[in-house]
């Protein structure tokens, strides 16, 4: 049957459903740059240039492969600018029987692709995406009857059923998780590693032109430009990190260093994502590290969690709770962003530094993403989908099925904890003793009140004092607000003076 065979932006992988049964004499493959998908959200310069780049050099690995491929640049003339119109253009073009594509990512490209058979009056052939490791039936499956859906839980029966860091049936070393060897301080003088650099070639050059062309409002820096965009690059990185950084991955992994924005992690995220590198190859290369004695066990098992505990579990409760999940909001929060999220313009060091980092690199690592600019806007109570939208934008791995359930779930706790157990609240004391960001701020960390106290201390009390009736009974959360009731009225007064000031400043946008 002619078929037409589209493969997504993210769907960069040779193995792709998609393309499995491919008649070399009748079918074709679509790739597609359109505007559509580059402007719903104004996505960042350098995440734009990263996709498209991999994007031309994924079709040119397939075209040297044999397969008929045709490409749509993004200023081609008579690109039509979604993919609806393009798949639209091809099938007229080619007269095919079929459209074949594996799964998206966001039920957003979900509902658009179920449009087309009836649109198009052909039949669409919607594949299971097998790039994961939980198909989002098994997840169904296991999340039915449960009274709560915990990562810890589901990771135990990943690390089964891939037989990951296993004795038989029992986990090596005899524990689980090690996560409480993971939280070393950053030490003074800690030598990290540089990243794994690409140099850019002439593909990657035309992309950056476009982009800077073309994308001159949207968010952050087109240059430097080092990351991979073929598969054979991004094995380099990850090779990189499996040598360089693992073994302090674990003990390293919830610190933050001024000017060392990648840290001991792994940076694969942007090609996990977009299906240049595969979740259980890293793992195995991980393990393998581990069983040659390169590597110790809290490191490896610490990113082995990440991946087919973390990376899974999100995507499953994702696609398990769309499109109900997008619509949450359980501490109703209705503030807007604050403009220093984009401009990086606040006396706040540590925001400051995260989203300089940000807008510099399109990443930020996970304590970064989570214990400083999410615990900021659940302390603030920006509105979810404000937050949601700037996450989705500035990231060079995002997309909905893995942003949306960190933010919604993991960092603000806007599902009401179907994700994660409590809320991940902290003032700044965690900040300080897991980062060196407070040395140079202008607010004083050990300060708990006035105006030059860190916003972090009396915001975080407020926030609990305020969602009390939504928190009291979390047996997570209830031991603090034995200390805030031993406060003194004074004291609580304080908070509420600080707190309150502060939000109107940030309201009235005065505040920096
Ligand atoms: P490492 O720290 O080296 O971890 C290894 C891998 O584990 C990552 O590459 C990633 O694939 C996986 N992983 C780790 N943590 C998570 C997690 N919480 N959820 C899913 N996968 C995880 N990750 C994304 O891939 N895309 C996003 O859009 C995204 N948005 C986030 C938003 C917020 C508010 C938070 C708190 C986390 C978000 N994460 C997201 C998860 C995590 O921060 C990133 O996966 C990680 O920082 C990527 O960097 P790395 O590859 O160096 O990861
Ligand atoms: C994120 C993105 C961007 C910026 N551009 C394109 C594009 O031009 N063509 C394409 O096929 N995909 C793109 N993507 C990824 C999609 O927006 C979407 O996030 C994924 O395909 C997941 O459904
Ligand atoms: Fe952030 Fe507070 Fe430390 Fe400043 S003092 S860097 S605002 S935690």
């Amino acid at each position: 049957m002619r078929s037409l065979r589209l493969i997504l932006g993210d769907q960069l992988s040779h193995s792709v459903s998609s393309l499995r049964d491919y008649d070399p004499c009748l079918d074709v493959i679509l790739m597609c740059e359109v505007w559509d998908e580059v402007t719903y959200v104004k996505h960042h310069k350098k995440k734009i240039a990263f996709l498209f780049s991999a994007m031309r050099h994924f079709a040119g690995e397939l075209e040297q492969k044999g397969y008929r491929t045709e490409y749509t640049r993004l200023d081609d003339l008579d690109n039509s600018g979604s993919l609806t119109g393009e798949v639209q253009r091809f099938c007229q073009k080619h007269h095919f029987e079929r459209v074949v594509v594996t799964h998206p990512g966001e039920y957003r490209v979900l509902k658009v692709i179920e449009l087309w058979q009836s649109k198009f009056d052909i039949p669409v052939e919607i594949r299971d995406d097998d790039r994961f490791l939980c198909s989002a039936e098994e997840f169904s499956d296991w999340a039915k009857d449960r009274k709560q859906l915990r990562m810890e839980n589901f990771y135990r029966k990943m690390r089964q059923k891939y037989d990951v860091l296993m004795v038989g049936d029992e986990p090596v070393g005899g524990c689980w998780n090690y996560d409480i060897e993971n939280r070393d301080s950053p030490k003074k003088g800690l030598k990290v590693p540089s990243p794994y650099m690409v140099n850019v070639d002439e593909i990657t050059r035309d992309v950056i032109l476009l982009v800077s062309e073309h994308f001159k409002n949207h968010f952050g820096n087109l240059e430097p430009f080092h990351f991979a965009v073929t598969r054979d690059d991004a094995l380099k990185v990850m090779e990189s990190f499996i040598e360089k950084r693992l073994f302090s991955f674990g003990s390293y992994q919830d610190s933050m260093i001024e000017g060392e924005p990648w840290m001991f992690h792994s940076h694969i995220s942007f090609y996990l994502n977009c299906g240049l590198l595969q979740p259980l190859e890293c793992v195995k290369a991980a393990e393998d590290a581990y069983i040659k004695g390169r590597a110790p066990l809290n490191a490896v098992e610490g990113f082995i969690r990440q991946i087919i505990g973390w990376r899974e579990f999100v995507r499953g409760i994702y696609w398990l709770k769309m499109p109900k999940y997008s619509k949450q909001n359980f501490f109703q929060a209705t503030r807007k962003l604050p403009n220093f999220y984009w401009t990086a313009k606040t006396q706040m060091n540590c925001i400051r530094q995260c989203v300089i980092e940000t807008k510099q690199n399109a990443y930020a690592h996970h304590i970064q993403r989570l214990m400083v600019l999410g615990n900021f806007s659940l302390l603030v109570g920006i509105d979810p989908k404000y937050v949601h939208e700037w996450f989705l934008i500035v990231y060079a791995d995002a997309y909905e099925w893995v942003e949306l359930p960190n933010v919604y779930g993991m960092t603000l706790f806007a599902d009401g904890g179907c994700l994660a157990s409590k809320p991940y609240a902290a003032g700044g004391g965690y900040i300080n003793k897991m980062s060196d960001y407070c040395t140079n701020c202008h607010y004083k960390v050990t300060k708990k009140n006035g105006s030059d106290a860190c916003p972090f201390n009396y915001l975080y009390w407020a926030f609990l004092a305020h969602n009390r009736q939504k928190l009291k009974s979390n047996h997570r959360i209830g031991l603090m607000y034995k200390s805030y009731d031993r406060m003194s009225d004074d004291k609580k007064k304080a908070i509420r003076d600080d707190s309150n000031k502060f939000l109107s400043d940030i309201d009235r946008g005065t505040f920096v």
